[in-house]
This record gives C-alpha cells, sequence and structure tokens, in this order.
C-alpha cells in the first residue's frame, strides 16, 4: 500500500466526540490534512444495524471527496456491505487470513499488534500495515493493556522493513515526531484530534510534526 497515507490516520465514533456531529468532525479532520479515517463505533450508546450502515456510508462519501482511505473498524461484513477501502482488526477478532480471502487482495487490511512475533504473523497472513500499540497511556480505549514504548516501533521496522507501521496510543503532537523517527509511517489517534476544540487547525498543526518528523520538510 501507498505508506505515505498513514501519516495522519484518525480514528472515531460518535461516543468519541461528545454532543458535536461526527461528520462535521470529520470534515474539519479531512480539511486539516488526515490521511486515512477509521470509524471506530465502541462503548455505551454506539449506534448498530441501519444506523451504524447509513453512519458508514456517509463516512465513505465525505472521505472519497478528499481522496482519504476509508476503514471500517472490526465489522468485517460492513466493510465489505459499504464498499470501504479497508478493515482494520485487533487479535481478538478472528483469523487474519481468513478475514483477507473474505476482503479480496485489494482492500486495505490493518491488523492492531503488540509484538514483534504479532507483526510478523500478521504480515504472513497479508495485512498491509500493522498497528503497535499503545505507545503511551490512553484513556481512549478500554483495557488497552499496559504501554508498549516506541521501541517495540523501533524492532519490528527493523525486523519487517517492507511492512507499514502505524503507531496508537496517547499520541500528541509533541510525541508525533517521536514516533515516525522510531521508524512508523504514521501515527493514528482518537482524543488528540477528536477532543480538541478546533479540529481543523489542530489537525494541520500535527500534520505538520508528521510531515516535518518523516520529510525533514517544515509546513
Ligand atoms: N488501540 C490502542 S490504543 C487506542 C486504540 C484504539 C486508543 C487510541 O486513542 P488515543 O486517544 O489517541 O490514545
Ligand atoms: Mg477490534
Amino acid at each position: 500500500m501507498d505508506k505515505s497515507k498513514l501519516q495522519l490516520y484518525f480514528i472515531a465514533g460518535t461516543t468519541n466526540i461528545g454532543d458535536r456531529n461526527l461528520l462535521d468532525v470529520l470534515q474539519a479532520a479531512l480539511k486539516g490534512g488526515i490521511t486515512t479515517f477509521q470509524l471506530r463505533e465502541k462503548g455505551e450508546g454506539a449506534l448498530q444495524g441501519d444506523d451504524l450502515k447509513a453512519l458508514a456510508e456517509q463516512c465513505k462519501q465525505l472521505c472519497n471527496k478528499f481522496k482519504v482511505p476509508f476503514i471500517v473498524n472490526d465489522d468485517v461484513d460492513l466493510a465489505v456491505e459499504v464498499g470501504a477501502d479497508g478493515v482494520h482488526i485487533g487479535q481478538e477478532d478472528g483469523d487474519i487470513a481468513k478475514v483477507r480471502e473474505k476482503i479480496g487482495s485489494e482492500k486495505i487490511l490493518g491488523v492492531s499488534t503488540h509484538s514483534i512475533e504479532d507483526a510478523m504473523a500478521a504480515s504472513d497472513a497479508g495485512a498491509n500495515y500493522v498497528g503497535i500499540g499503545p505507545l503511551f497511556e490512553t484513556t481512549s480505549k478500554e483495557n488497552a493493556g499496559a504501554p508498549v514504548g516506541t521501541e517495540l516501533v523501533r524492532q519490528v521496522a527493523n525486523v519487517l522493513p517492507g511492512l507499514p507501521i502505524v503507531g496508537i496510543g496517547g499520541i500528541t503532537e509533541r510525541k508525533a515526531g517521536r514516533v515516525i523517527r522510531e521508524g512508523a509511517s504514521g501515527v493514528a489517534m482518537i482524543s488528540a484530534i477528536a477532543n480538541s476544540e478546533d479540529v481543523e487547525q489542530v489537525t494541520r498543526a500535527i500534520k505538520g510534526s508528521v510531515t516535518l518528523a518523516s520529510t525533514g520538510v517544515e509546513m
């Protein structure tokens, strides 16, 4: 896959944005320069069924407008149904190779990993990229486990140099550069973007740090 699409990977669902509208938040983040969006609809009050499908379709349309890949978290059937660009699964979400078979070779498959072994297995089973985390303390995911630290990004990048990595968990504008310098292609975040007052402005600032760390070019 095109690694540059992973640079600033925004993840959100309706339970991450207070009383705002997810499509408004997404549009602001797209304007600010996110390069991938993942719909992760989880927790108390999460939408389900037709409501979730309608939301996914709207998110997809908005992402298409900005030529940004639209990824669905966990729900492989929903991803296929709405024609998402890809799906992201965790270690507990079933057999990675079977998910690859189900979505076909053209779609993006991301897998959350917590060790070098997880990353190797995901790569062998056909993942296009791996998420590594939580790198830092996070309150956005229940039972996220203890932070694995940025060293794991460096170790996986060394062992699997061809496998794109996205760091996740507690990443802020200030910490983003460090994650990139350890060897990640990008940073994935919920709260740093979703909880910000001016989503577009904050996204643009984070994108600037990521771009600076990955290319040395100040934006
Ligand atoms: N997976 C590992 S940590 C995490 C997920 C989905 C939450 C990331 O959210 P935040 O707010 O950027 O820490
Ligand atoms: Mg999952």
